[in-house]
C-alpha cells in the first residue's frame, strides 16, 4: 500500500521539532504519587502508542500489564520491597549507593501502592504457534523503544512517570500470572505526583557532550 506522508514546511518542521523537545525535557521521574484516579482511556491510549513502536520484524513481541487493583499493587509492593531491603543493606556496592545518593532513594516503595497505574512491561522472548516455539527477533531493542513511546506518550498526556527495575523482577511473572515466553522488562508506575514532590536537581548533558558529527 501507498505510504501516507505529509511534507510539512522547514519552518513548520523546525517549530515543532522545538516544541517536542521543550515537551519532553519537562519530563521529570517522579517517586512520590496521589492515590488521585486516572481515566484508563489515557492509558489505552498509550499503550496503542507504544504498540506502534518500530521492532523487528513486526512481532511485537510485548505485553503490557496494567493494574489497578489495590490487593495486587500491595503485593508487589511486598515483593519489591523485600529485594530492596537486601540490595540497599546487603548487596549494593558502595559506589552504586554513592551514584544513587542524589536520587534519595531507599527500600520503600510506597508509590507502588499509590499510583493508580502500574504498568508491567513484558517482553515476549518468543511465540508458541501451533504448539511449537517460533522466533521473535531483536526483542530488547524493540521493548526498548515501545517503553520509550509508551513513557512519552503518559507524559504528554499531563501524566508523571516512574520507570522501576527491580531486580531480580521473575516475582513479577508469577504475581501477574504470565507464561514462561514473557519476560518481566520494566515496570512503569503512573499517575498524578503527590503534591509538593520534590526531585532532584540534577541535569541533563549537553549538545557538546552528546553529539558528535560526521561530515
Ligand atoms: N532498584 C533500586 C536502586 C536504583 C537503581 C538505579 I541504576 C536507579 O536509577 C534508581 C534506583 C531502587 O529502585 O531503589
Amino acid at each position: 500500500m501507498k505510504l501516507e506522508f505529509t511534507k510539512l514546511p522547514a519552518k513548520e518542521m523546525l517549530k515543532r521539532s522545538e516544541e517536542f523537545k521543550n515537551l519532553m525535557l519537562r519530563r521529570r521521574t517522579v517517586r512520590s504519587f496521589s492515590k488521585e484516579s486516572v481515566d484508563f482511556r489515557i492509558i489505552e491510549n498509550a499503550i496503542l502508542t507504544a504498540g506502534s513502536a518500530p521492532n523487528g520484524a513486526n512481532k511485537q513481541p510485548w505485553k503490557f500489564v496494567v493494574v489497578s487493583n489495590l490487593e495486587i499493587k500491595r503485593k508487589i509492593r511486598e515483593e519489591a520491597e523485600k529485594l530492596e531491603k537486601e540490595f540497599y543493606e546487603k548487596t549494593a556496592p558502595e559506589e552504586w549507593l554513592e551514584d544513587l545518593k542524589p536520587l534519595g532513594t531507599g527500600a520503600s516503595k510506597p508509590f507502588l501502592e499509590d499510583a493508580p497505574y502500574l504498568i508491567v512491561v513484558f517482553a515476549e522472548k518468543y511465540r508458541i504457534v501451533n504448539g511449537k516455539k517460533e522466533k521473535n527477533y531483536f526483542v530488547k531493542e524493540s521493548v526498548g523503544i515501545a517503553t520509550g513511546f509508551l513513557v512519552a506518550a503518559l507524559h504528554n498526556a499531563g501524566l508523571a512517570v516512574l520507570t522501576y527495575t527491580p531486580s531480580p523482577m521473575d516475582f513479577l511473572s508469577k504475581i501477574l500470572s504470565r507464561p514462561e515466553n514473557e519476560k518481566p522488562f520494566i515496570l512503569l508506575a503512573t499517575g498524578y505526583p503527590k503534591e509538593d514532590t520534590e526531585v532532584p536537581d540534577i541535569t541533563k548533558k549537553s549538545l557538546e557532550e552528546i553529539l558528535i558529527t560526521v561530515y
